[in-house]
């Protein structure tokens, strides 16, 4: 929708904000009985209770109108179908291809794509499935104990957190190990104790020239020569995933080894394709489809489900509200499996890297804000860290959060002390402590009245901090797929109504640029004089501490 901000629909939407401001969640439970049960959807396992947030119908109403009137069904559907939506690079969106479980072709420049991601994924498999059974043997005949994945952004984080996520599935005697950082620390931590003949390494890049990537690849190439001694044995031990065939090929890898990437799939959105390379090889086949099917169904829900009984599309209309009208400028995700222990560094690129922009399809700078900062941390230990600031601070949090109905071991006990932190949590976000509640409480202590003055303001919580949880029967990789699934929808729709393109990176792209630039001047011990005097000065600093004959 241009103009979002001059809509009439904006404007009933600041009105009703105006009105809905001062009610308290607490007085809208005890007014509406029904509230839990109007609010909340569920899917498969998947339970989402939305009722904790600062909503009633009429909010409801005016957020649906938000997602129609930016088209968002037709935008639904030219995704699906291959239309090049990311416009400032020209090229279709088509992760959800990635796990298409259908018949119907997927079409992109004329052709079928279906056919390629399916045999891509087999190739994937065949190689995944001989490293699990010990069938792959390495330049001495032994079989692989380690992988390391080496790769950075969308090339590292979804593959990590989802293996982190699956952990219990994992082969015990196969370690997956992720080498991201550029900083030598990373890799050689990584290698420290592992030996070249049993280790098998996947070069993670979707261009094969990302500077991180490429200098910790080169790292592990002499680390394995340096023991073995035969170059024409990197075979065994090296693979590439990339679109940029060429490059992993001059780099030495086999053309059996390297897999294909497209220019349809966002780097943070690659998990579901050969990227994944390293989650099939920790959690097997079986499990990575179903991990594909989760996100499949998702999809299913997501294209046909009316929006309002949509749950990406409520998840994303409830950040909107949050973001545009009361003003939060962060969403926390709060996971309480530890298993997703890695999720809010996931979520975090894939909202903020889609949606942190700030001008919109037609190339104007937007007049409204857009993708919040989003933090998290497994929720029990936040509750010891930042909930304090949730609960008592200056600022409004919106959270998501995620609990298991049973976790893999289930000791009752443990899972008990685990759920009754989730419902009390977003149940005291969500009431707070009166005053009075405070007072009782003070006076059953044994306080008398001074203490109790003196102490009342920091012991009320003002509750109405927003909420929506996420209940589902057990993390396994459909679940897992699931949610995954739903949170790059709702990262769609916000793209959609703030009528920005999710699917490009440029700032991303700055970082790379800047980064190339100045590695040349740190090749010589020449003043730098070309910056700023703080960049020169640091660059200075650091050369004359480190002159170039000093490695
Ligand atoms: C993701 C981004 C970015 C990218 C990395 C790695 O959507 O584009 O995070 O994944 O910069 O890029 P390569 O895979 O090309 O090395």
């Amino acid at each position: 929708m241009h103009g979002l901000k001059q809509s009439e629909l904006w404007s009933a939407l600041a009105d009703h904000y105006n009105e809905i401001k001062h009610l308290h969640m607490r007085d809208m439970f005890n007014q509406d009985k029904n509230r839990f049960d109007k609010y909340s959807l569920q899917l498969n396992d998947i339970l989402y209770d939305y009722s904790k947030n600062r909503i009633n119908d009429q909010t409801l109403k005016l957020l649906l109108r938000l997602a129609d009137e930016a088209d968002l069904s037709g935008w639904i559907e030219k995704m699906f179908t291959g239309a090049p939506i990311n416009n400032t690079e020209h090229r279709a969106v088509l992760h959800t291809a990635l796990r298409d479980q259908g018949d119907q072709p997927v079409m992109v420049d004329g052709h079928d794509i279906l056919p390629e991601i399916r045999q891509e994924r087999e190739r994937v498999k065949l190689l995944a499935e001989s490293i699990r059974t010990r069938k792959w043997r390495g330049a001495t005949n032994q079989a692989i104990t380690d992988v390391v994945n080496i790769g950075i952004g969308g090339s590292h984080l979804g593959p990590l957190m989802v293996t982190e996520a699956l952990r219990p599935h994992a082969l015990h005697d196969l370690n997956v190990h992720f080498v991201s950082n550029v900083d030598e620390n990373h890799i050689n931590d990584t290698l420290e104790f592992l030996k070249p003949e049993t280790t098998f390494f996947i070069i993670s890049s979707k261009t094969f020239t990302t500077q991180d990537t490429m200098v910790n690849a080169e790292t592990a190439r002499q680390w394995y020569l340096s023991k073995i001694g035969d170059d024409k044995s990197i075979g065994r031990h090296f693979s590439a995933v990339t679109s940029n065939v060429k490059l992993a090929k001059d780099f030495g890898i086999a053309e059996d080894n390297i897999f294909k990437m497209w220019d349809w799939i966002g780097g943070r959105y690659s998990l579901w394709s050969a990227i994944g390379l390293s989650i099939v090889i920790s959690v097997g086949s079986e499990t990575f489809d179903e991990l594909l099917q989760g996100a499949y169904e998702v999809d299913q829900h997501f294209r046909h489900a009316p929006f309002e009984k949509n749950i990406p599309v409520i998840m994303a209309l409830l950040g909107i509200w949050y973001n545009n009208f009361f003003d939060a400028q962060t969403m926390a995700v709060l996971p309480y499996d530890q298993h997703l222990h890695r999720f809010p560094g996931y979520l975090q690129q894939a909202d903020m890297e889609s949606n942190g922009k700030s001008v919109d399809r037609q190339g104007e700078v937007v007049d409204y804000t857009t993708g919040p900062v989003i933090f998290g941390e497994i929720g029990i230990a936040a509750q010891h860290a930042f909930f304090q600031l949730l609960h008592q601070g200056t600022k409004l949090v919106p959270a998501d959060i995620l609990a298991p109905i049973y976790s893999y071991h289930c000791i009752a006990r443990h899972h008990r002390a685990l759920m009754s932190n989730v419902f009390a949590q977003a149940e005291s976000l969500m009431r707070g402590k009166t005053k009075a509640e405070v007072r009782a409480e003070l006076v059953d202590q044994g306080l008398d009245d001074a203490q109790i003055e003196k102490l009342l303001p920091y012991r009320v919580f003002p509750g109405n901090r927003p909420t929506s949880t996420l209940l589902f029967d057990t993390l396994n990789a459909k679940t897992l797929g699931s949610i995954i699934a739903l949170y790059e929808h709702k990262i769609f729709v916000q793209g959609i109504i703030w009528n920005i393109n999710s699917f490009d990176q440029w700032g991303v792209e700055l970082g790379k640029q800047l980064a190339k630039n100045i590695l040349n001047e740190l090749n010589d011990n020449a003043t730098v004089n070309k910056h700023d005097s703080s960049t020169n000065g640091q660059i200075n600093y650091y050369k004359q501490r480190r002159p170039k004959n000093n490695s």
